[in-house]
């Protein structure tokens, strides 16, 4: 069956977008943004208001065929489930790092009843050919609730982040749950075959220990997230109006600009990043002042304690290096904890002959991609790229490295800067042409193409 001929399309995730100014906020709001307008339909999260503070009742939006209903919740039950269970407890857990998983027993019980909760505003509303799309770690236990409320609708997940190895899925206090939540959905989505397999391996290595409660098995596959190419392009170029980016370009004449753009995540590698780029100033002094980092950090999560400790950690690498290298002309790092406007991101991206994405463990990293997309093709700069990004199964174009290994992310950066441009002109191209073709649209049609093919579930056999 073809996406477009599909019934409602209904959109689930933690938090709404702005459906008034998609562009503002991040690619993914877009990607949903368009594939809502497309359809026509719902888009459900919550809106931001506490239930016990007297806000009660949804807060519903309609902007053209799309409406937003922000659910309210109780101010703890929000925060133990989301800086409590998902940020604490599957964030760490999901991208490896099971010595940040913070878990206690209450935040696992608001998981729930947020899940619950969820579930009931979205069967308020729900009609029976409507199509479901539920995004992210937040809500794996939504199509179970969904289910026992009756309801047999197509209902699809598709995981952002990665999908850790049975070792370390099993450490998670609810994993019979997960893997039987995501069972109640008839399509799991993942970013890579690397998440694809882990998951399909801790299904197989519980069913072997006879865990899994489960009967039906939910079609798995693999569909990268992407960008929309073009938009993002035009953005870089129309960052050429915007006079602190020309002032930039005036103040850091005849440098080149090695770039990070990301959320202050300790899944990031900023610290490993930092720490790369003072070896590349010791390894080929040469360097020095014909080259200027600049890394946006832009604050997420401040309330987890993990992210506050990551902060510092930072401040004090950019301080160490900066106090080292920099004198009265020249300041190696400039670091800017700061949320930056979209347009002016992509100018910088663009602005800069190095992109740097270095994350220990990612889902994708879409900077990866706007990086790329805001080049000039004619002289293209060189994205230095982790092992770890999901990113890298497509992009094995740019300079691959491995994050942990300072000396040898030190010497990409070197290579990328000393790049002739024929070189950089076929890397470029190639990764052009790939992140085109599996751009935001492929990415959500063939979601929903999928979604769409599978077979309307009885309710009796799930
Ligand atoms: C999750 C997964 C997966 C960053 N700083 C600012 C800002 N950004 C924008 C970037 C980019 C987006 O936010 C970040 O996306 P990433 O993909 O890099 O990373 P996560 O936020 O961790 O996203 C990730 C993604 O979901 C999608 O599936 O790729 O692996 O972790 O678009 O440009 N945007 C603005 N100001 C900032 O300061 N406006």
């Amino acid at each position: 069956m073809d996406a477009s001929s599909l019934g409602r399309l209904v959109v689930v995730s933690n938090r709404i977008g702005d459906l008034g100014n998609p562009s503002a906020s991040g690619g993914l709001v877009v990607g949903i943004a368009d594939a809502l307008a497309d359809h026509g339909g719902m888009w459900l999260g919550f809106g931001g208001q506490f239930s016990d503070e007297g806000h009660d009742r949804p807060v519903i939006r309609r902007v053209g065929g799309v409406e937003t209903v922000g659910i309210a919740l109780p101010a703890q039950d929000y925060s133990d489930y989301y800086n409590g269970f998902a940020n604490s407890v599957l964030w760490p857990l999901f991208h490896y790092r099971l010595d940040l998983v913070d878990h206690r027993p209450e935040f696992l019980a608001a998981y729930r009843r947020v899940n619950d909760t969820f579930a009931a505003a979205l069967s308020a509303r729900l009609r029976s050919d409507d199509i479901v799309w539920v995004h992210d770690y937040h809500l794996l236990l939504l199509a179970p609730a969904l289910r026992r409320l009756g309801h047999s609708n197509r209902i699809g997940f598709f995981l952002h982040i990665p999908f850790p190895p049975p070792d370390i899925f099993l450490a998670a206090p609810n994993h019979e749950d997960i893997i039987d939540g995501l069972a109640a959905f008839d399509i799991v989505g993942f970013q890579t075959q690397t998440d694809l397999d882990n998951y399909r391996r801790a299904v197989a290595a519980m069913r072997k220990q006879g865990e899994p409660s489960q009967q039906a098995e939910p079609v798995s596959a693999v569909f990268p997230i992407g960008i929309d190419v073009e938009a993002f392009a035009g953005m870089a170029n129309k960052a050429a109006d915007d006079v602190q980016i020309d002032s930039m370009r005036r103040q850091i004449l005849g440098l080149k600009q090695i770039i990070g753009i990301d959320r202050l995540d300790y899944s990031k590698g900023l610290p490993n990043r930092m720490q790369a780029f003072a070896r590349l100033l010791e390894l080929h002094p040469d360097q020095e002042r014909s080259i200027t980092y600049l890394q946006i950090a832009s604050p997420t999560r401040e309330d987890v304690d993990a992210y506050a400790d990551i902060r510092g950690e930072l401040e004090a690498a950019a301080g160490r290096v900066n106090g080292r290298h920099a004198d009265l002309t020249w300041t190696p790092i400039r670091y800017i904890h700061r949320n930056v406007p979209r347009t002016r991101l992509a100018g910088l991206l663009k602005a800069s002959q190095v992109g740097l994405v270095t994350p220990l463990r990612d889902g994708m990293n879409l900077v990866a991609k706007e990086y790329v997309a805001a080049q000039d093709p004619s002289d293209p700069g060189v994205l230095v790229l982790s092992r770890f990004a999901g990113a890298a199964e497509e992009m094995q174009e740019a300079l691959i490295v491995n994050p942990y290994v300072t000396d040898e992310v030190a010497h990409a950066i070197d290579t990328a800067l000393r790049m002739p441009i024929d070189e950089r002109r076929s890397r470029h191209g190639a990764l052009l042409r790939r992140i085109e073709k599996n751009d935001a649209q492929a990415w959500r049609n063939d979601f929903l193409s999928a979604l769409s093919a599978v077979g309307r579930r009885s309710l009796a056999s799930t």
